[in-house]
């Protein structure tokens, strides 16, 4: 059964690698296969935080789905330059096809194929016909140096398919390499399994919209959706399991699927969906916040605050301040990284925008770096081609925003919040972004 990829959206936050790291961990305990948590972007800090806190590492990325050279590679036995010929053949026959030679630093040197047989004998014998003369003895005596094709084709195993296919379709050959990123041997690659590589199986977590999900989605197989977003999905092949509560956070989601199956979390997976509760409904304060999303922080608190735990001397009101205060504010980072560190692009009645959202526990750090934010905004415009961009700035111990809008269309202009000399918004009382902000922005553009 082939790998199974648990992945939240791109600019994660910690309720989409804790719930992408949480779901991970509940399907291999049910047994469901090899099942591995992706991140589709760098960590931000609070999310660092967390994982450093709990001793656990960071999940693997993975930038897009289009099957990888590493998914159809054979590692087949290989022999020496040196070795003779007759070595290679035992080891053709058991692959069926080729021998590889590669030297003792691991780099290929060459395939022994039937391509490169035929090509040797021909050499050998030249337009001779007397094939008596030659002993098959003498032949398979032969070094494979002289033997091997050392033209064959050599591709990365981490580069896509979908790019080397071409190259693959104008060669005569069949067999190719795949490299390290340091060129040393890793296998070999058939052109049959080329053409038709298997697709990543994927599960997607905190998220549906393509737009904010790992590229080349289309070329993965969609096994199932557990989110807590607004639907906007496309059409998929088979049926699948979909599941969007209007809850405060998909590692809710996660927690309650664990209890259902009367299982129990490991006290540090539990520790960080508490952290991935907490970040998203800023401690159980966002108006996303359910009944659900407090029973949710109870069970896991149950989970996670136990003797041997990293969390052994925590508690719900201790562990979720830490886990805010390491939301970093605006002072200590990069405008640029403000902006991207938490993005969301949308698209909607043919305009394409986008939505950042930064913490801070003071509103007056926005007047301190407004030059360099807007700054910031109209970069990110230009970058991803978008209509225009707005950057919600939540101040998490008063719970109101403060919204910086770049190339805002007139119809925004009846966004209803107070609107200041410096042309930001005040918006109190605003703290979700996806609850609060995006439909009053839908509800608007599509009139
Ligand atoms: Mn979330």
């Amino acid at each position: 059964m082939s790998k199974i990829y648990v992945v939240g959206h791109v600019n994660p936050d910690t309720d989409a690698i804790a719930s992408a790291i949480g779901y991970a961990w509940f399907r291999n305990a049910k047994g469901d296969g090899e099942v591995v948590a992706a991140r589709a972007g760098p960590l931000n800090a609070q999310t660092a935080w967390v994982l450093d806190r709990l001793e656990l590492s960071p999940p693997e990325f993975l930038a897009d789905a289009s099957p990888r050279f590493e998914v159809v590679v054979h590692r087949y036995d290989t022999v020496t330059p040196d070795q003779t010929l007759r070595d290679a053949w035992a080891i053709a026959n058991r692959t069926g096809t080729v021998a590889p030679v590669v030297d003792s630093n691991g780099i290929p040197f060459g395939l022994i194929s039937g391509f490169s047989l035929f090509r040797s004998l021909s050499n050998l014998v030249g337009p001779r016909l007397e094939l008596q003369d030659i002993r098959l003895q003498e032949l398979f005596d032969q070094p494979c140096r002289e033997v091997a094709d050392t033209e064959v084709p050599k591709f990365l195993s981490n580069s896509r398919i979908r790019e080397g296919l071409p190259r693959v379709l104008r060669e005569e050959r069949n067999d190719f390499w795949v490299v390290d990123q340091e060129g040393r041997y890793v296998g070999i690659c058939r052109q049959r399994d080329l053409l038709n590589p298997p697709r990543l199986q994927i599960i997607l977590v905190d998220h549906n919209e393509v737009s904010q999900s790992i590229r080349s989605l289309d070329e993965a197989d969609l096994l199932e959706v557990l989110d807590h977003h607004r639907v906007n999905n496309p059409p998929t092949r088979l049926p699948i399991r979909f599941r969007v509560d209007p809850v405060g956070s998909t590692s809710t989601l996660v927690s309650e699927r664990i209890e259902d199956n009367g299982m129990s979390a490991p006290p540090a997976i539990a520790g960080l969906l508490l952290a991935g509760v907490f970040s998203d409904t800023l401690r159980l304060n966002s108006p996303t916040t359910t009944d659900r999303d407090h029973r949710a922080c109870e069970r896991l608190g149950r989970w996670a605050f136990v003797g041997g735990s990293p969390l052994e001397n925590e508690s719900t009101e201790s562990f979720g301040e830490a886990v805010l205060n390491a939301a970093a504010g605006l002072a200590s980072r990069e405008a640029d990284d403000v902006i991207s560190s938490d993005l969301k692009i949308y698209e909607s009645a043919g305009v394409k925008f986008g939505i950042a959202q930064a913490e801070v526990t003071d509103l007056r750090e926005v007047d301190d770096h407004l030059s360099e934010l807007n700054e910031a905004l109209d970069n990110l415009i230009e970058a991803r081609g978008l209509s225009f961009a707005l950057l919600m700035v939540t101040d998490i111990v008063d719970g109101s925003s403060r919204i910086v809008i770049r190339r805002a269309p007139a119809l925004l202009y009846e966004l209803p919040y107070k609107r200041l000399s410096d042309e930001t918004y005040e918006a109190r009382g605003v703290v979700s972004r996806k609850k609060q902000l995006v439909p009053v922005i839908l509800a608007l553009l599509e009139g």
